[in-house]
């Protein structure tokens, strides 16, 4: 058994399956992250999304999710695609968020990771573990930090000098050991282009997102119709927000993404009819293994007509 080997063997793997980075950092408690995460959780910042404030133990301590890991395996893909900004270059048009234009990252994750999962175990022999995508509590962004895969931007975003904050992230926990890497330093510097940006004021602090503010939440997470008080600070968005994103430096110059079922689909971008007309059956083809889907039908068509609204009152 080489951690030395497993870990060049394992990170060649998830680059070949078509992940842009793979990092590798120790399985263990996230104290700093922990109090933090309870103060956002005491402050209500999660809203309605009350399955944040399940199995904290577990959240805030890989090894009490995957009894006896040893080790974190962050993955990291980019969404970054020429046809988003020629979309986006187009005003006057009510938007959905680049991460949500092609297929569900959710699912394009979970096959490369079972894959990459079962690679590990064929390479080392009987391991132990599970792989995930946002679909457990784990703190997807700070391992990937804790892994050499970025710094938390002031957005509330991980961000990598060579990718920008354009990418998604998975992971596997296991029972085996790598050699660990070292975490980046921040290099938001003195900016804070993505907090003056921010219509709703979400990002209340450096570094923290009030989730209860923030159109991401507003336009997906919210099952109910949005307070009147937001509906023009919505602006253009129908699901899911980039303005922080948008404005920053370094997603500027950032890499473009391999993974082809990220990139927008033409029906999504080069739409004809209106958002707010789109018939029930229509949504749901239009939006066949998008993440859109999470979205109800009635809400994404009453996001839209606000949408259209703030857009004719522009
Ligand atoms: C809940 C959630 C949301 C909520 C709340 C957002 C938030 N920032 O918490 C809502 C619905 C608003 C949301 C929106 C979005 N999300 Co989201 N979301 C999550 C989820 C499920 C959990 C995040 C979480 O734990 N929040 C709780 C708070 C307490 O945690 P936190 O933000 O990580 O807090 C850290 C910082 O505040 C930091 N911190 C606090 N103080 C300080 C001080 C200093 C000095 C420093 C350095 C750090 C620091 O420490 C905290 C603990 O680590 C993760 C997936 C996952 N399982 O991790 C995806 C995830 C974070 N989301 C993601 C994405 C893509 C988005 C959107 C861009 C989607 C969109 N375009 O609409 C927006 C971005 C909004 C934003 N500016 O953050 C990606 C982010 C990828 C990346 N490059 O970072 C993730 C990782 C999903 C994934 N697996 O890829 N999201
Ligand atoms: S996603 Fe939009 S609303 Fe949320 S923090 Fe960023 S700019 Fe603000
Ligand atoms: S806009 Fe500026 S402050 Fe915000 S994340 Fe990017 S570099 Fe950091």
């Amino acid at each position: 058994m080489d951690p030395l080997v497993h870990t060049i063997k394992v990170r060649e793997k998830a680059l070949e399956l078509g992940f842009d980075m793979c990092g590798f950092a120790r399985a263990e408690p996230l104290d700093r992250e922990a109090f933090r995460l309870e103060e956002w959780l005491n402050q209500n910042r999660q809203g309605s999304m009350s399955w944040m404030e399940n199995n904290f133990e577990k959240r805030v301590d890989p090894t009490k999710l995957v009894p006896g890991s040893k080790s974190v395996v962050s993955v990291i893909a980019s969404y970054r695609f020429e046809e988003n900004e020629r979309h986006d270059q187009q005003t006057n048009q009510p938007k959905i968020a680049k991460y949500a234009r092609g297929r569900d990252y959710h699912k394009l994750f979970k096959n490369r990771l079972k894959k990459l999962f079962f690679y590990t175990k064929d390479l080392v022999g009987d391991i132990d573990g599970h792989f995930f995508v946002d679909s457990a509590p784990v703190m997807d962004k700070e391992w990937a930090r804790r892994s050499g895969l970025g710094w938390t931007g002031k957005n509330g975003n991980l961000l990598k000098k060579k990718f920008g904050s354009w990418f998604l992230i998975g992971e596997m926990i296991v029972d085996i050991p790598f050699v660990y890497d070292a975490p980046q330093t921040d290099h938001c510097g003195s900016c804070t282009k993505c907090i003056d940006a921010c219509p709703t004021d979400a990002i209340y602090e450096p570094y923290r997102i009030d989730a209860t503010r923030c159109i991401s939440y507003l336009t997906i997470e919210l099952k109910e119709k949005m307070d009147q008080k937001y509906e023009s600070a919505i602006g253009e968005w129908i699901f899911g927000c980039d303005i922080c994103q948008d404005v920053c430096p370094w997603n500027r110059k950032a890499n473009y993404g391999r993974f082809d079922d990220l990139k927008p689909r033409d029906e999504v971008i080069h739409r004809k009819t209106e958002w707010q007309e789109i018939a029930e059956d229509e949504f749901h083809n239009v939006f066949e293994g998008s993440a859109v889907r999470r979205a109800s039908w009635p809400l994404f068509k009453h996001n839209a007509e606000i949408a259209k609204k703030n857009i004719e009152n522009l």
